[in-house]
């Protein structure tokens, strides 16, 4: 992990270097031992070598330097897929997601938020609490959104500790018809004037359709590598693929999907060449599909388990997977629209996004049936975090109905720390055995 020559820049944004450095150590550790350990890994996952080893480094440097350029790019940080980046490119800004994945300073989180919060939340506040993220310390304005209720709440006490300009965006209660689409629509309306203001610049039907073809060219490459991962043996391990997603909510879009792009002609060459196995996971290795709460980086704890206990992820239904650019999602604005018939066309898309807090159980069902159809998955992983009620909900009715159908299914509760590790090895595990019977 490169240190010491940000520490200055790191200084200045006010972070606690040894909290920091203690970050960083873990989590270099960590990478090492999961990610390059794995055989058989594409070559362009270089590139995420790098943006890892440089994770509070290279990039948090670009920004810096670019808010003291003359453009000043606003820079905007969020926690949820429903944040329209679209907007946010359109006034020539940067966004950042800031949701965290990793135990740091629960105690002290714990002195503003209940106990029984989810890690993410938690893990999220702490980052703040023990000083170690860069990014949040960037941003000129936070958004926060109400979608479940731990978050809801949240944003009433975040704005005083994080000390910055924060704006919160209602959301529907259901999703997919006329007035949840009016609401988001509104609501965006009310995001963007937030933005203009803030930025000095106009949101124009040029800038936003500009704006929207990065972020759509971002999503297509994503959609593009979950497709890839259908093949037999699966060219990508699912840890590099998660990787890949969580480093889509803070790298330079345009950067971002170039380097994704080259990861899918390395995986389609491979696919085309019968010759090519996978070393690490070969032919018939059994192949599993995640869905539920997502993994904000660096959490990576379940999908270690599964594929260091001979099982493959082949396809993620959660927001740090394909929920945010799935299928039906990416609609580029017509030529001819004005601002306001984007939005609400931005509005119809966001609306697609079936996050579990919005959508009835029925259609959240027939997009995991479609996935485990679409990735050949031979079975269900149903993640979920301790007290996050939405998800560990649905999970109960999902795992009944798989399972009617066929489709072994394993319903797991679990947070950000390490102790239950062991146990869910020996869950998986099991798991996996029945599979291959
Ligand atoms: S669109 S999934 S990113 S809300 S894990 S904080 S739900 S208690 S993150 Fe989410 Fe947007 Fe939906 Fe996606 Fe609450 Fe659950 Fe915690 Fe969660």
């Amino acid at each position: 992990m490169a240190t010491e020559k940000y520490k200055e820049l790191w200084s200045t944004l006010g972070l606690n270097l040894q909290n920091h450095d203690g970050l960083l150590q873990v989590l270099g550790k960590t990478y090492g031992g999961l990610f390059l350990t794995q055989k058989s890994r594409p070559q362009t996952m270089d590139y995420f070598n790098f943006v890892v080893s440089e994770i509070h480094g290279f990039r948090v440097a670009e920004i810096a330097k670019a808010k003291d350029s003359k453009d000043h790019p606003l820079v905007v940080g969020g926690y949820c897929t429903f944040i329209p980046e679209e907007l946010v490119v359109a006034v020539g800004g940067i966004m950042i997601g800031l949701c965290a994945g990793a135990e740091v300073a629960s105690e002290q989180a714990e002195r503003y938020v209940p106990r029984n919060t989810c890690s993410l939340i938690k893990s999220t506040l702490g980052f703040k609490l023990a000083g170690v993220c860069p990014y949040l310390e960037l941003c000129d304005l936070i958004v926060g959104e109400l979608t479940c209720e731990g978050k809801s709440k949240a944003w009433e006490v975040f704005p005083d500790i994080i000390k910055k300009p924060f704006h919160v965006i209602e959301m529907p209660k259901t999703r997919g018809n006329d007035r949840s689409i009016k609401l988001l629509a509104e609501e965006y309306a009310r995001f963007a004037t937030k933005l203009e203001q803030l930025s000095g610049k106009k949101i124009t039907p040029e800038s936003l359709r500009a704006a929207t073809e990065i972020v759509n060219a971002k999503r297509r490459a994503l959609q593009r590598l979950a497709d890839l991962r259908s093949a037999d043996p699966a060219p990508i391990s699912g840890l590099d693929s998660l990787l890949v997603n969580q480093i889509a909510f803070f790298d330079d879009p345009v950067r971002f999907t170039a380097s994704v792009n080259k990861i899918c002609d390395e995986l389609e060459t491979r696919i085309a060449n019968k010759e090519w196995t996978n070393d690490q996971f070969p032919k018939g290795t059994p192949r599993l599909l995640i869905s539920g709460c997502p993994m904000a980086l660096p959490n990576w704890k379940v999908p270690a388990i599964v594929e260091t206990s001979g099982a493959v992820i082949v396809g993620e239904e959660t927001c740090t997977g394909e929920r945010g650019f799935q299928k039906g999602q990416i609609e580029i604005p017509a030529e001819g629209m004005d601002v306001a018939q984007m939005i609400q066309k931005l509005s119809e898309r966001y609306n697609c996004i079936d996050c579990a807090i919005f959508s009835e159980n029925k259609s959240r069902l027939a997009h995991i049936e479609e996935l485990v159809k679409r990735t050949k998955a031979q079975g269900v992983v149903l993640y979920g975090l301790h007290f996050c009620t939405s998800y560990l909900f649905e999970a109960m009715d999902f795992e009944r109905q798989l399972e009617k159908k066929g489709i072994p299914t394993l319903r797991i509760e679990t947070d950000y720390s390490a102790e239950d590790s062991a146990q869910l090895k020996t869950r998986l595990e099991a798991f996996i055995e029945r599979i291959k019977q």
